[in-house]
């Protein structure tokens, strides 16, 4: 799909390119989301000194945390180290971090949301800055990811002020104010899309849109206030020469609407099963999917499990990574021998 988009000579010599562009490679190449952060001691090391946005927000820290992992293991992708929220700056958004984002003043009313100031200049241009200090020190073989999140989930932490179990405030917006979600989301799509073609353009050669709370909504409501935005920016990032993964967690239920989104490598978690996954998105290269929590077993089950994924992977293109994010007390001993059972595997 698009190969033709892609360049060339990078692909080559990456196995991470190679499979998201759909090749079905006779190993499977590994990333894993969250891979550059707490549950390594030289990324406390450094957060001890600084707070989480100085280290986003300066070039040199987060292209050094960015690298971080890639010293560590021999991973076959390097994402770059920000935060989703990132760019919601270019909106006048007063966003804090402990740990997790918290909104100064959440969005919970339509004049809120009208008043968002409309972004003047690149979109958090630090950003770019620490990609090309990244491809910099890459070795050619391993790729380089760019993300954001995805609009809705976005809104979600937009309306609600911070990370949530049930996001009630923002689901009761949705409901109560589609025409204003409507206008936000608009408006989120419009710098996502700025921002992950300032990322192309600095050097990412993958673009992954997370969207970690999809699972909240029902089909008709993603169909509504998630798809179409997706869909927008996707497809303006078409022929610009990266992959674009689309991601969303818990979603299973919503595989129909996903299936329709013009991308290259479909993200999966833990609970929907490779085959089943190949079969609703054909020929797309899969990303995933093992589960977070197998790092805790032992070696055996590690490598059982870790098997199991790649098994289910085979049939077509397969990039493999967690089913979700790395946790903050993860081993990286357990990590470490990840990486070695699927360079082990053959296809
Ligand atoms: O290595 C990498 O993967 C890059 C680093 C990265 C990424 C991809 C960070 C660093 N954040 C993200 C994306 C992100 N941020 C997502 C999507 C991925 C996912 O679903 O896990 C989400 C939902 C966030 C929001 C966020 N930012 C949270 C979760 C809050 C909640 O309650 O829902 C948290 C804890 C943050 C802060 C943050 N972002 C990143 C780090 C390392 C941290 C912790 C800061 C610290 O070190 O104290």
């Amino acid at each position: 799909m698009l190969k033709a988009a892609h360049g060339a000579g990078a692909v080559a010599a990456a196995p991470f390119l190679r499979a998201a562009w759909g090749e079905d490679t006779p190993r499977a190449p590994i990333w894993i989301m969250r891979q550059a952060g707490r549950y390594l001691p030289e990324y406390r090391e450094l957060k001890a000194r600084s707070s989480f946005l100085e280290m986003v927000r300066t070039p040199e820290l987060a292209a050094e945390i960015t690298l971080q992992p890639i010293r560590r293991f021999p991973l076959d992708a390097a994402i770059i180290f920000s935060d989703i929220m990132t760019p919601l700056d270019a909106l006048g958004v007063d966003i804090a971090f402990s740990p997790g984002p918290h909104v100064a003043e959440p969005l919970r009313s339509a004049a809120q949301i009208h008043a968002l100031r409309a972004p003047d200049g690149p979109i958090a241009p630090f950003v770019g800055d620490a990609l090309r200090l990244v491809r910099a020190e890459l070795q050619p073989h391993v790729g380089l990811i760019g993300f954001a999140g995805a609009p809705l989930t976005l809104a979600a932490y937009l309306i609600e002020g911070s990370g949530s179990k049930e996001y009630e405030h923002f689901r009761a917006f949705l409901r109560a104010e589609p025409a204003a979600l409507h206008v936000l989301l608009e408006k989120l799509t419009g710098v996502t899309i700025d921002y992950l073609k300032m990322q192309i353009a600095a050097g990412a050669q993958a673009v992954q849109l997370f969207d970690s709370w999809a699972g909240l909504h029902d089909l008709p409501t993603y169909r509504t206030f998630g798809i179409p935005y997706y869909r927008k920016i996707l497809e303006a990032l078409a022929g610009l020469g990266a992959a674009r993964i689309f991601f969303a967690l818990g979603a299973a239920h919503l595989t129909a609407a996903i299936a329709e989104l013009p991308c290259e490598v479909v993200g999966v978690d833990w609970r929907t099963d490779l085959r089943a996954a190949r079969a609703a998105f054909g020929a797309r290269a899969l990303q995933g999917n093992l589960d977070t929590a197998i790092l805790y077993a032992d070696a055996a089950t590690l490598e059982r499990e870790t098997h199991a994924v790649l098994d289910a992977g085979r049939g077509g293109a397969h990039v493999f990574n967690l089913g979700h994010g790395i946790w903050p007390d993860a081993s990286p001993d357990a990590v470490a021998r990840l990486v070695d059972i699927v360079h082990g595997y053959e296809r």
